[in-house]
């Protein structure tokens, strides 16, 4: 977590909300094969390569989930004040059926499913420290995530989503 906390260029975005610019709850970072772009929060992101210490981990990743991926986003919350809302990773760019390769770093924090075809039926489960979570083809197909503000949580915390961009 330390060597991806002082390596990598993270960045504090904004969303644009009724006209103005509001800040993302939580630090980006955005890491892909050269020359390999990714748009979102409304943005073009550019990959210039993967640093050494992230090799392993997507080595991992691609072992864990059985398939290649050439990006990961990374996340930073500094606590449980930081937080990510309701979205699937269901982008045109990442196919019909995306898998996403989800690694855990720090505080466990709690991560919340709903279908979206009847966002009543919840599931919730803890994302343990350095745990993955796998998310098979259908999850982004069928079901919203959503990573909630947790006021009791004081540890920062640090996730991983690997894809695939087609
Ligand atoms: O940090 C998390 O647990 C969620 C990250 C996420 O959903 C994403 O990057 O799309
Ligand atoms: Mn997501």
């Amino acid at each position: 977590m330390a060597k991806l906390k002082t390596l990598l260029p993270w960045q504090q975005e904004s969303l644009m909300m009724f006209g103005r610019p509001v800040k993302v709850p939580r630090q980006v970072a955005f890491v892909a094969d050269k020359g390999l772009c990714y748009r979102y929060s409304g943005k073009d992101h550019w990959g210039t390569g993967w640093p050494e210490a992230l090799l392993a981990i997507k080595a991992e990743a691609e072992h864990l989930a059985g398939q290649a991926f050439n990006c990961v986003l990374l996340n930073w919350y500094q606590d449980g004040q930081d937080y990510m809302g309701w979205h699937a990773d269901d982008e045109a760019v990442l196919g019909p059926a995306p898998v996403v390769a989800m690694l855990s770093l720090g505080a466990p924090r709690d991560f919340l499913f709903r279908l979206k075809q009847a966002p009543k039926v919840k599931h919730k489960l803890l994302l343990e420290t350095d745990s993955w979570l796998i998310m098979e083809a259908d999850t982004q197909v069928l079901w919203q995530h959503s990573l909630p503000v947790r006021k009791n949580v004081q540890e920062e915390r640090i996730s991983l989503t690997f894809r695939l961009l087609l």
